[in-house]
């Protein structure tokens, strides 16, 4: 599968169809569709405490903070009972923690909720999930399996890559993600790019490569957030975001492991690239779980020319 889906069933596919087609190996399949389903739950939770802590601005910072909390317990209670993850390494806790009997298949990596500075300007946040075979503590290349990531928008979409190409699912109103964009392929070359950092903190050849991106009439397109930034860049196709090292923070802001591999191994699904600006991203050695690193995420043109421009 994979050479596309007749137009007349492209609507009919449901997220655990598609990996069946795609030969997505069962204990993955299953495994990618429950945390699908813990997607519907931190859904439900954002949507809860937005009702519930209007207004309270104070409280909002703490209960905001709860969100992050909840949205990781409600992600490591449903993989801890899965029968398919031995460990689990989330941006809410401190290392990584066993959660199954120790021979269990996958390692998976959760930022479960990306982008929580924003929920009170109801902007899009989202979910960024990295699925590996081997311990963590090696590069991308070698260890990840699958990667996928959920924005919570005004529409709940979710992309998957198992390695054989990068696609989009809408959850519907019966709850089903239903297959809308399959194999997703980047241009190219984009039209817009998403600058993290203040253009002060900048070094030098990371100004000059901007600066060439805005002359070059690429259109500043940047939320806050990583998810709905990058999840831009793959829908419109091309483009680039990039948070950089910075000169007070020479290794930038993102997190390595729950933040840029999972979506470095999506957009390489899609013929795009990713560099901290040197190496590829999935060629960078992990060495603690918090490593931050910075990021040039995107089509190949523009992630090119960021190195050409780094070196
Ligand atoms: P929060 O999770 O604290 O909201 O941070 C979001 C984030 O980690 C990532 O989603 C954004 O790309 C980046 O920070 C935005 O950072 P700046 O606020 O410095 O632009």
């Amino acid at each position: 599968m994979g050479e596309g889906i007749g137009d007349y069933t492209r609507n009919l596919i449901d997220l655990r169809r598609h990996m069946w087609l795609e030969g997505v190996e069962v204990e993955l399949r299953r495994l990618i569709w429950q945390i699908a389903v813990v997607g519907k739950y931190i859904s439900a939770k954002i949507h809860e405490s937005n009702r519930k802590l209007a207004g309270f601005q104070n409280v909002y910072g703490e209960e905001q903070l709860a969100l992050d909390r909840i949205s990781d317990e409600i992600m490591k209670n449903k993989l801890q009972f899965s029968g398919f993850v031995r460990e689990y390494a989330s941006e809410e806790l401190e290392d990584i923690i066993q959660i199954g009997s120790g021979k269990e298949k996958y390692i998976v990596t959760a930022d479960p909720l990306d982008g929580s500075s924003l929920v009170d300007t109801n902007l899009a946040i989202g979910t960024i999930i990295g699925i590996h075979k081997e311990s963590v503590m090696d590069c991308g290349r070698n260890t990840m399996v699958a990667a996928l990531y959920i924005t919570y928008g005004p529409l709940i979409t979710m992309i998957y890559s198992a390695g054989k190409g990068a696609h989009e699912f809408v959850l519907d109103r019966e709850g089903e993600y239903i297959l809308s964009q399959e194999n997703i392929k980047l241009k190219e070359k984009g039209s817009i790019f998403s600058p993290g950092g203040l253009r002060r903190d900048w070094n030098p050849a990371h100004l000059k490569f901007v600066e060439k991106l805005e002359s070059d009439g690429y259109k500043l397109r940047y939320s806050g957030g990583f998810v709905p930034d990058i999840n831009q860049i793959l829908i419109k196709k091309g483009g680039l975001f990039t948070y950089p090292a910075l000169k007070k923070a020479p290794q930038g802001k993102l997190r390595l492991l729950f933040e840029l591999q999972p979506m470095a191994f999506i957009m390489e699904q899609a013929g795009g690239l990713a560099t901290n600006g040197d190496q590829d991203i999935l060629s960078v050695k992990v060495e603690s779980i918090n490593q931050i690193s910075p990021i040039y995420i995107g089509s190949s043109t523009e992630v090119q020319l960021a190195k050409q421009m780094l070196s």
